[in-house]
């Protein structure tokens, strides 16, 4: 099987989903399947924090959010965790700077396997595509309650920078993203917006995702 293509990559990123156990109100399967029938295109199980799953709860949860992403045809995303990705079959990573360059991973997971980077600077997005990223994730545009170690707020600077210079490569902006507060992310030049407690925390989930698909669908001017 052959790597994503750019426009592939460019379409699933949209509206791409991030959640693992402790984001949810609701259960994590729960909150998959609503944000499924709004309409994400891509989805990141991210299980981080004091409280996060281990072992087999780690594995047993992972599973059961891959099966309903199947259910939709949305690919499943692993943050960080090779053996994890490995273990569950999926999709592809996430991985950020500090753990493995793209092509070890790629030599490990198989050539089709969507491998997306973090990247904070023209230098790391560079260096990103390089090594062979198929995506990047550029944050924090805004402040975020969702990470702890995340760096100093960018705004959509670092997004129009990286297209400035001329970085085709498809790419995601993240951090603090909210309905209000999305459509500069993709004027900016970012193909789509990467959501956790806007979309995790929602009264109506399926009803507030819908409302994101249509804005990066038809941004505002
Ligand atoms: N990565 P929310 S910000 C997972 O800057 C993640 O790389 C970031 O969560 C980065 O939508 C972030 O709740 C958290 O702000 C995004």
């Amino acid at each position: 099987m052959k790597r994503i293509n750019s426009e592939d990559m460019r379409r699933l990123l949209k509206l791409y989903f991030i959640m693992g156990s402790v984001n949810c109100k609701l259960s994590p399967a729960d909150t998959l399947s609503a944000a499924a029938d709004g309409g994400i295109t891509l989805f990141q199980f991210r299980e981080k924090g004091p409280s996060a799953l281990t072992g087999a709860a780690l594995l047993q949860l992972g599973g059961q959010l891959r099966e309903i992403c199947r259910n939709y045809g949305i690919p499943f995303i692993v943050n960080d965790d090779l053996e994890l990705a490995a273990a569950l079959d999926a999709d592809g990573i996430h991985v950020g700077q500090d753990d493995l360059p793209a092509r070890l991973i790629r030599q490990r997971l198989g050539e089709h396997k969507i491998i997306g980077v973090s990247a904070h600077n023209l230098t790391e997005a560079r260096q990103a595509i390089a090594d062979g990223a198929d995506y990047l994730g550029v944050g924090p545009v805004y402040p975020t309650t969702s990470k702890a170690d995340a760096q100093a707020v960018r705004g959509t600077a670092v997004i129009e920078e990286l297209r400035h210079n001329g970085l085709t490569i498809p790419l995601v902006g993240i951090g603090g993203i909210t309905l209000e507060n999305a459509p500069p992310v993709i004027q900016a030049g970012a193909d789509g917006i990467s959501v956790i407690s806007a979309i995790a925390g929602a009264e109506d989930i399926r009803g507030t995702t819908r409302r994101f698909a249509q804005l990066v669908t038809a941004p505002s001017p």
